[in-house]
């Protein structure tokens, strides 16, 4: 049947009955006024939804005045020594409430290990635990048990680096912590994953020795070598900190918490990926950029110690410069980078090797790389390292001075970038600390001294877990939160 058209519809729609009132109906106008007004809301909620992924309306305040990127997230770190009191500090930097519990009278075993002021907490403890509040609770002390469970149920992330078993022997089993709250983040740092070392205890050098760092550090003719950076604990700790992200964000959609682990082994195999890489290669070929195929020396069956060549494919050295070998830091590490090889050429005097095919291209001089190295030396010697590295960042020569701790201690320019921070504390007075190396430009970190052991107790007691005076009064004299008093011997 056609249609009516709308001219005829009008026509033919009933009046009402002389003498009859129309009944009250909303004028026409006004319905669809709203209907459009009600259908635009919609549509506008439904691309923010898609523009805006869900998000709240960008920020207007100035960058740095809006909170913390971690506001909000609370951490009960059960955290010592170095890999997972790295972590929990970079938590506490972008600003999580990083509630550290420690045994009774003795804290974080580094409060006391190589303490260099006496009777003040050392440097190792005070530099891996800034911004976080200190309670003590005896975790195996039912009272404490209690006080640990309320603690579970605030906060957002459990963070630990026990010995592997330790925290189930706490009787904070996963399933134990995960029935107390759904939500809670279990995070931890072990030694090895799954496997034949996974009840082992660990630190630093066993990880960089048994994740492949070691044995591809030193100088061939040398034995294997562990390094200054601490890859193994705080390299663990970086890991473990991404891991407690990413699982809050997936929280965020699932509403549930998950077991984040990171093993010390796969931390440091993963920063020394490049090895893994070279292993690899050995069945085509030799390494070329070894300094030992230059040599004529033949690979091995495992990738070798390569003493300072350039681990990528630009070949580099560590030179020595003006002052060496008598001062142990006056070198500069150089990388022979094919695109600025002219430069390089012009700079230490050897033009005509720009042109010349025994040096012209990367592959001619990949089994010279001694003879090549020895001739920029003899020009880096003629240089302070300060010196040449300014000549040479002139010409975009990729290079670097091996500066000492003490020279980075007086970098002015890592001090104005909060890389560097001067610390003020109340027992052993003012000293140096490396702040946040990352930096947000809307989360500005302020480092704030670490705690003395115990510190907040109390605050937290009353105001997390808002415990009454008399609850509070009740478990400190069950002997949960402080040290066993130690018998007189003479009695
Ligand atoms: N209340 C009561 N007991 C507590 C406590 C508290 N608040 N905090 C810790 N303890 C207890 C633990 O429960 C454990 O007791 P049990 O073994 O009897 O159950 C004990 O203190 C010692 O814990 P631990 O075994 O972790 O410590 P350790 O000094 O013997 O070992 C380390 C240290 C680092 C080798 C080991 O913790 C480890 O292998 N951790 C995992 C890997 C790691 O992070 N290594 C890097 C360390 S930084 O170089």
């Amino acid at each position: 049947m056609a249609k009516k058209s709308k001219k005829t519809a009008k026509k033919t729609a009933k009046k009402p009955a002389k003498g009859k009132a129309a009944p009250k109906k909303p004028a026409r106008r006004t319905v669809v006024a709203k209907a459009v007004k009600s259908a635009k809301k919609a549509v506008a909620r439904a691309v923010a939804k898609i523009s805006g992924n869900g998000l709240p309306k960008p920020s207007s305040k100035p960058f740095g005045m809006d909170g913390k990127a971690l506001q909000g997230v609370r951490i009960l770190d059960f955290t010592h020594v170095q890999s997972g009191p790295t972590c929990t500090q970079l938590l506490a930097w972008f600003g999580a409430d990083v509630i550290k519990v420690e045994r009774p009278g003795i804290g974080d075993i580094t409060r006391g290990q190589l303490r260099d002021v006496p009777n003040a907490d050392s440097l190792y403890f005070t530099m891996l635990n800034h911004n976080k509040r200190s309670i003590t609770i005896d975790s195996k002390h039912p009272q404490g048990k209690r006080v640990l469970d309320e603690l579970i149920k605030s906060c957002d992330v459990l963070v630990e680096n026990f010995a592997p078993g330790a925290l189930d022997r706490m009787g904070l089993t996963w399933d134990h912590v995960h029935k107390t709250n759904p939500r809670m983040i279990v995070a931890s740092v072990k030694g090895f994953g799954p496997g034949p070392y996974e009840d082992c205890k660990v630190y630093e050098n066993v990880a960089q020795c048994t994740g492949g760092s070691a044995s591809t550090t030193g100088f061939r003719d040398g034995p294997p070598l562990v390094t200054g950076a601490q890859i193994g604990d705080s390299g663990t700790g970086l890991h473990l900190a991404l891991g407690i992200v990413t699982a809050l964000f997936q929280r965020t959609r699932t509403g549930r918490g998950q077991k984040v682990l990171c093993a010390m082994q796969d931390g440091v195999l993963n920063l020394a990926r490049v090895k893994l890489r070279d292993q690899q290669r050995l069945k085509h070929g030799p390494l070329t950029e070894y300094s030992q195929y230059g040599e004529g020396i033949p690979f091995g069956d495992a990738t070798p110690r390569a003493g300072n060549d350039s681990g990528g494919g630009q070949p580099g050295r560590i030179l020595m410069c003006k002052g060496a070998p008598d001062d142990p830091n006056a070198y500069i590490y150089f990388i022979t980078q094919a695109p600025v090889w002219e430069a390089i050429c012009d700079v230490i005097g050897e033009p005509t090797w720009k042109s010349d095919p025994e040096y012209a291209t990367p592959k001619a001089r990949l089994p010279k790389l001694n003879q090549i190295f020895a001739r920029i030396e003899q020009w880096t010697m003629t240089k302070t390292k300060f010196e040449a590295m300014e000549i040479l960042n002139q010409y975009d020569i990729p290079c670097g001075p091996i500066l000492s701790m003490k020279e980075l201690a007086e970098d002015q320019s890592l001090r104005k970038t909060g890389t560097v921070v001067e610390v003020e504390h109340p027992t052993r007075g003012t000293y140096l600390s490396v702040g946040n190396p990352i930096k947000l430009s809307d989360s500005i970190t302020e480092v704030k001294r670490s705690p003395l052991l115990g510190e907040h107790t109390d605050e937290i007691l009353t105001d997390v877990l808002k415990l009454s005076a008399k609850d509070i009064a009740e478990i400190k004299a069950s002997g949960a939160l402080s040290a066993p008093e130690k018998k007189d011997k003479a009695a």
